[in-house]
């Protein structure tokens, strides 16, 4: 053990280093300054966030999109508060970040001092641990729990908040060099074998199977090992939302998307299996629609590594508790091969079915519709960029249009539905991933929440493209209002800034573009324009998405688009 005599300051960024971080992302302010003064002494890069909440999403950002943890960085009380939707966001889709506050000094606690916040009690329920560290002695072993918690198991955010004082004293300590071990907190990675036996044994024994994958397919790098089974069972595979590209969506065997705007062919499929394999998916309302009447006919099987999840909404018949990756390599060896001719024609049947409502029918009429945007974005990257989309109607057409083939391509926010999230997000996953082709798709809504971000992307000389799909409205919430309230547009129609204007105004290039004929040559041009880059696309005002499952309705009940250019009679 190497004996070492440092501050408190510098043991945080040296804690930083060991354990590979290379990136944070923050704020400054009077709390946390110690720690600030010591960071150049660290090979550590800071990014100067606009907003608290665009460094817990930039951090966010950067563990979807790399697989190890982000780091965020805040002073105490305002600061520390500001990360607050950033960290609901990450806990809500299992995205392993640490958020590092400062506090005000540890006398001073509890005395509503100046920029006082109780940040460990405010987010207890939406932190998978967090910490107060008040003592300089235990700065570095808090950090190193900290970042264990945060990536195993399960991942979520873990926040430690440090005492300004104990970031500024001196002590002598010797590294800490065995793994971190905690007796409270043991994720078991172990798979049951006696369920692994009973899931076989359904798996074998199943006429109409349908897999369901979701995040934790992802997260447990499972993609090659669930490929391997369903090519060997024919099993065709549904996606929840953040499940997208954990199974690549060109493959003859992917369904696409489930649940509320998922493809109607796939919930069909879900209501008529016989047996549903759900990987690393936690039966969101979102996805099931009405529990009471939802795939009655199904046997279920569910693996997730959050023995909290088994059961907690659907009942299930097998329930294993496992990392994905690992269960399915277990499973690999037992299934026995089939085809399944039948079951996968009527699947197709259903495809046909549904597929003439498709919006891609509807032709170049003058009007700019977002799923044309997303289409013809996806054919002209090639179905290769890294695609990070905020929340309302634009997120599910792109879920719908853009075809993720690869895991980690899409980032986005599912569980919390956090509008602001895409361009901090991409930020994040911009230096995560500096290779890549990052596209933001965001609606005028969500862009400007936090377009304040666009500086961070000038400041730090970052290539990110932003796609703005401009309809004029809260979209998603004008969609509700048009189904649901009679078509009462009550504080949904949104007068927008110029965008292109705004992108200047950061020193950015931008541009707008009204019809579909030159939405090819707009993708050209922001792939070729260094820097960042605003794509104002002003598209069709009142487009809806469909299909779309009411809130709590029957999965079946889908509301689907009104005017097909062709229909069969009996769709
Ligand atoms: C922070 C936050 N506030 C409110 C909402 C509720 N909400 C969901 S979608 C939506 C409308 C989004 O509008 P816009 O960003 O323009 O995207 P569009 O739906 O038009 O594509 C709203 C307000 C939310 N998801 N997040």
């Amino acid at each position: 053990m190497e004996r070492t005599t440092l501050t408190g300051a510098q043991l945080l960024w040296e804690a930083l280093t060991r354990e590979g971080v290379d990136v944070v992302f923050g704020y400054p302010g009077g709390a946390i300054l110690p720690a600030y003064d010591a960071l150049p002494q660290y090979a550590i890069r800071h990014v100067l966030v606009r907003h608290e909440q665009g460094a817990a999403h930039m951090a966010d950002g950067y563990a979807r999109a790399s697989g190890n943890v982000g780091v965020a960085i805040a002073t105490s009380g305002p600061g520390a508060t500001n990360l607050v939707t950033g960290i609901a966001t990450a806990m809500m889709d299992s995205s392993p970040i640490v958020c590092i506050t400062g506090q005000v000094p540890s006398t001073l606690i509890g005395t509503d001092a100046f920029q006082e916040a109780d940040i460990e009690g405010v987010t207890l329920p939406i932190t998978k641990h967090n910490y107060l560290v008040t003592r300089t002695e235990d700065i570095v072993p808090t950090l190193r729990e900290a970042f264990y918690i945060a990536r195993s198991g399960r991942p979520g955010p873990v926040l430690v908040d440090i005492t300004k004082d104990a970031q500024q004293k001196s002590i002598s300590l010797e590294w800490p060099d065995t793994p971190v071990r905690l007796p409270g907190y043991r994720p078991d990675l172990s798979a049951c074998p006696e369920e692994i036996d009973r899931a076989v044994e359904l798996l074998n024994a199943a006429e109409r199977p349908l897999i369901l994958a979701g995040h934790g397919v992802v997260l447990s790098g499972a993609s090659r090992s669930l490929q391997e089974l369903v090519e060997k069972t024919e099993i065709p595979v549904a996606l929840t939302l953040l499940g997208l590209g954990g199974f690549p969506a060109t493959h003859p065997l992917s369904l696409g998307m489930m649940g509320m705007h998922g493809e109607a062919w796939v919930n069909f499929a879900i209501l008529e299996a016989d047996l549903l394999i759900a990987l690393g998916m936690r039966f969101d309302d979102r996805v099931t629609g009405n529990l009471k009447t939802y795939a009655r006919y199904a046997r279920k099987i569910h693996v997730d590594i959050d023995p909290s999840e088994i059961g907690k909404l659907v009942p299930v018949d097998v329930g294993i508790v496992g990392d994905v990756d690992a269960v399915l390599r277990k499973l690999l060896t037992r299934v026995t091969p089939r085809r399944r001719s039948e079951w996968l024609a009527h699947v197709s049947e259903l495809k046909g079915k549904a597929s003439v409502r498709d919006i891609q029918r509807l032709p170049d009429d003058g009007h700019l519709y977002a799923a044309h945007v997303i289409n013809d974005l996806w054919h002209h990257t090639q179905g290769k960029a890294l695609m990070v989309t905020d929340v309302g109607q634009h997120q599910m057409w792109e879920a719908q249009y853009y075809k993720h083939d690869r895991p980690r391509q899409l980032v986005t926010s599912g569980g919390l539905g956090t509008m602001g999230f895409a361009l901090p997000a991409a930020i994040g996953a911009k230096l995560a991933r500096p290779d890549d082709e990052v596209w933001v798709v965001v609606g005028d809504g969500g862009f400007q929440m936090t377009a304040a971000e666009l500086s961070t992307c000038a400041q730090e000389d970052l290539k990110v493209n932003v796609a703005v799909i401009n309809n004029g409205y809260l979209g998603m919430v004008r969609q509700w209002q048009e189904f649901f309230y009679e078509r009462r547009y009550t504080a949904t129609p949104m007068r927008n800034p110029d965008f292109v204007k705004l992108a200047d105004a950061h020193g950015l290039a931008g541009r707008r573009v009204h019809a579909r004929s030159e939405v090819e040559s707009a993708v050209e041009w922001a792939r070729d324009t260094p820097g960042t880059v605003v794509i104002d696309f002003k598209v069709e005002q009142e487009d809806s998405v469909y299909p779309m499952v009411p809130g709590g309705a029957d999965l079946g009940a889908m509301i689907r688009r009104p005017s097909p250019i062709v229909e069969s009679a009996d769709d």
